[in-house]
């Protein structure tokens, strides 16, 4: 029995020397939320980037709900999608750089950037195509400000 004990507990050592194999698995509920979170704003983005290059006609209604969609998305308290570790050097199914932990008040302040930003396209996005283009640039290069520092290509 007591060889039993210890073959187990030597398992189980084992099992947590070789844990960055299960690692993937750990984060992978909030790593799927997290990347499906921005796909929605990306999907909303696109649709009023569309609509600033001239690829869609501008249309009011279709711009304030895209709009507002992302300034809706813009106030989740996504805390709990970034848990320390769920980043890109640890895992291979993230884009997100360790430096997201490192320097989390950067993040925070880009983030309350992004959100301001996001706040004036919502109101702008519905009244006409030259509000929502003049709305719409800061918003993009906010989002770029983050992914250059703490994205990985
Ligand atoms: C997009 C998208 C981004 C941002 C960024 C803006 O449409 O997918 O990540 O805009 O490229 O610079």
């Amino acid at each position: 029995m007591k060889q039993l004990a210890k073959i187990t507990l030597c398992t189980a050592m084992l099992a947590t020397v070789t844990a960055p194999a299960v690692a993937d698995e750990v984060f992978k509920d909030e790593i799927n939320a997290r990347q499906g979170y921005y796909q929605i704003i990306k999907y909303n983005f696109g649709i009023l980037g569309a609509m600033v290059k001239g690829k869609k006609d501008y249309d009011a209604d279709i711009a304030s709900t895209a709009a507002n969609n992302i300034y809706n998305l813009s106030k989740l308290n996504n805390g709990m999608l970034w848990p320390k570790g769920s980043d890109n050097s640890q895992l291979d199914n993230t884009k997100a750089k360790p430096g997201i932990w490192e320097n989390f008040a950067d993040v925070k302040q880009k983030q309350s950037d992004w959100q301001l930003a996001v706040e004036k396209l919502a109101s702008d996005a519905g009244n006409d195509l030259d509000s929502l283009k003049k709305s719409f640039g800061p918003v993009g290069k906010s989002c770029k400000s983050c992914h250059d520092d703490y994205k990985a290509k």
